[in-house]
């Protein structure tokens, strides 16, 4: 199998193999064949009688586990735990977000602000926390201990679930049992239901499933809020992509992970620094790149390119240019040290939660965050002096990429057509059928297929088709490695109608051409962004987002992150393609509920197709169907 397309991928990884690198493709090939039990979600270890594997296939095999669990138990309370481990992430990150604000309300946070104040006054009205004459300081405590309120074991609805969905959802969870106690609750829940003994029904089990993915959505929600308020709203920018990015005569520092509460005070100390870097040697000071979520974040408040994605991770490492990575959680390869061993890179791990043998610990917290931020990038600066020429090899591919087109960012372009009712242009265009619909395009690079080979695939076909496409995370860093955040795409690749209405938003919002084929969201946790959007127009027209032509796609989808998140994706109401079969085929009544029951329960379902061309044909159709129930 080709392993990526991304043209620096395919260039590093020759460098990795003549250098003798291991990298996540050759110890997934020293994986195969991966054991079908697990492939196919019937292999069972939650207690310490097994594992117990269920044989698809042989009559003659065992069919229950130890305890008695069946296949679709055993294959339901993987999948319960997968929702529950991306729950679990997505939360922390926001509770991380919602203790630096507590922080900075109480003045224990020097190097924070509130940086968009509109922003904060509006969350605090949405949330319903009266101004009253109150410092900012102290409303953002309150904020803080709001947001916080939300993962516990409460009695009311989250705030952040019921003031951000339609009206309709909110009654349909709310009949259905589906509003989560709390957001650590929906996730202590599944464990508790899904440990031996207790829950026994696979479809009691994925409604647990789903509840704790809502309780996903509403804590991704509250960090997008509070990360805005903190550091930015992010507005248009141009940014760069690719690993061509790193430069050679400068301090290259790569910021990798999910949270920007350590990397915009990265970004921030870094100006400062520039004279240190240079008085080293390196004439061109230091040069910020980001890698997975983290490097969306500051790529689109700052404009610091995105160098690669998850799975293409050690190959920064591979370019001998990168003198320093420094990452806080989720998504960073346990390898990296033992790649940067053959190298000169310092790897820097930074949060209590998430050190890596080998790697230099500095512990970050905002008390002294600024300090810490200097301290690192003092470091990156030592590791610089180290670089050895002969092993340098940076791929000469570099793309332009516009990133920070948040909603408030989308709303303002509208209303520069219709300053009176920004949505109305984007609903008469739907009508009209110059946009076949809207789809959110999502999740990770998997090992498992042709790195972005079904993502490029994907977007140019729907974009032929008058999809307008939105995309975030690694979804928006693999459309700019391949030049697709351009006005460029969009005059090669667009449909007549779509092209019309980029063409018409990128002159309201002043730009010579189009808007970018792919509009870049933000990072992972932002795709709530996309949903508000859906939100606003479903409230506008009066339906649930289950009617509007609307779907998402994780086509190349690794995490347990892609997971929570295409669950509530589908709670939501949007027909949610994945490229990547997970493992629940060992239970066809699994795959029922998911790609059928939740339809009539929830409007939204599954599509499982790794074939790109039938997956673009599946969401077309899905798009048809949704306008023709609409009349349109
Ligand atoms: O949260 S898309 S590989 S980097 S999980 Fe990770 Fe997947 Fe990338 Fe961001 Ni999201
Ligand atoms: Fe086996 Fe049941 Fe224990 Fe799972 S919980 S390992 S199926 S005995």
């Amino acid at each position: 199998m080709e392993r990526s397309i991304s043209p620096d991928s395919v260039l590093l990884l020759k460098t990795a193999q003549a250098a003798g690198v291991t990298t996540a493709w050759d110890r997934y090939e020293s994986q195969l064949p991966q054991c079908g039990f697990g492939e196919t979600g019937l292999c069972c270890r939650h207690c310490l009688q097994g594992p117990c594997r269920i044989d698809p296939f042989e009559a003659t095999g065992p069919k229950y586990g130890i305890c008695g669990a069946s296949a679709d138990v055993i294959v339901a309370r993987g999948l319960a735990r997968s929702v529950a481990g991306g729950t679990a992430s997505h939360s922390a990150h926001a509770k991380h977000l919602a203790h630096t604000m507590l922080k900075y309300g109480r003045g224990e946070a020097p190097d924070y602000g509130i940086k968009d104040q509109d922003k904060f006054y509006a969350v605090l009205a949405r949330v319903g926390i009266a101004r009253d004459g109150k410092s900012d300081q102290e409303l953002a405590g309150e904020l803080a201990q709001l947001a916080l309120a939300e993962f516990s074991e409460r009695e009311e609805p989250p705030v952040w679930l019921e003031t951000t969905i339609t009206p309709g959802r909110m009654e349909k969870f709310k009949r259905l049992g589906l509003i989560p106690a709390g957001l650590d609750a929906g996730v202590a829940d599944v464990m508790h239901r899904t440990t031996n003994g207790v829950d026994a029904d696979a479809v009691n089990i994925l409604l647990g499933a789903i509840r704790c993915a809502i309780g996903d959505y509403t804590g991704m929600y509250l960090a997008t809020d509070l990360s805005d308020i903190l550091f930015g709203t992010p507005t248009p920018v141009i940014a760069g992509a690719n690993l061509g990015t790193l430069k050679e005569d400068a301090v290259n520092v790569a910021v990798h992970g999910h949270n920007p509460v350590l990397s915009e005070v990265i970004v921030a100390q870094a100006l400062g620094m520039e004279a240190e870097a240079k008085a080293a040697g390196a004439p061109g000071g230091i040069n910020l790149v980001g890698i997975c979520c983290t490097g969306h974040e500051v790529m689109m408040r700052h404009g610091i390119p995105t160098a690669t994605n998850s799975l293409s991770q050690e190959l920064a490492i591979v370019t001998g240019a990168l003198d320093a990575c420094v990452v806080d959680y989720q998504c960073i390869m346990p390898s990296l040290p033992e790649v940067a061993a053959k190298y000169h890179t310092a790897i820097i791990t930074t949060m209590p939660i998430a050190k890596i043998t080998g790697a230099t610990h500095i512990e970050f917290d905002e008390k002294n965050a600024g300090e810490k931020a200097r301290e690192v990038l003092r470091l990156a600066i030592e590791a610089y002096k180290k670089r050895d020429p002969a092993k340098m090899n940076i791929p000469p591919v570099t793309n332009d990429a516009l990133a920070g087109i948040s909603a408030e960012a989308v709303i303002k372009v509208l209303a520069q057509v219709n300053p009176d009712d920004p949505l109305q242009p984007l609903i008469d265009n739907i009508v009209n059928g110059n946009l076949l619909g809207v789809c959110l395009f999502a999740g990770c690079n998997d090992v498992k297929i042709t790195q972005d080979k079904t993502f490029v695939e994907l977007v140019k076909a729907l974009a032929a088709e008058n999809v307008l496409i939105l995309c975030t995370g690694c979804a928006a860093g693999s459309f700019a490695r391949h030049g697709l955040l351009t006005p460029a795409a969009t005059e090669k690749y667009a449909g007549p109608g779509l092209k019309a209405v980029l063409t018409a938003l990128g002159q309201a919002a002043g730009l010579d051409g189009p808007l970018p084929m792919a509009l870049h969201t933000g990072s992972c946790v932002d795709n709530t962004r996309a949903a508000s959007i859906a939100v606003a127009l479903a409230n506008k027209l009066e339906v649930d987002v289950s009617q509007l032509p609307v779907v998402a796609t994780a086509p190349e989808a690794a995490m347990e992150k892609a997971v929570s998140i295409g669950t509530w994706a589908v709670a939501m109401g949007l027909p949610t393609h994945v490229g990547v079969v997970p493992p629940v085929t060992g239970s066809p009544l699994v795959v029922q509920v998911l790609t059928q029951t939740a339809k009539e329960l929830l409007g939204g379902y599954f599509i499982v197709e790794p074939d790109p061309k039938a997956a673009v044909a599946k969401m077309v159709g899905a798009l048809k169907e949704r306008r023709q129930g609409l009349g349109i």
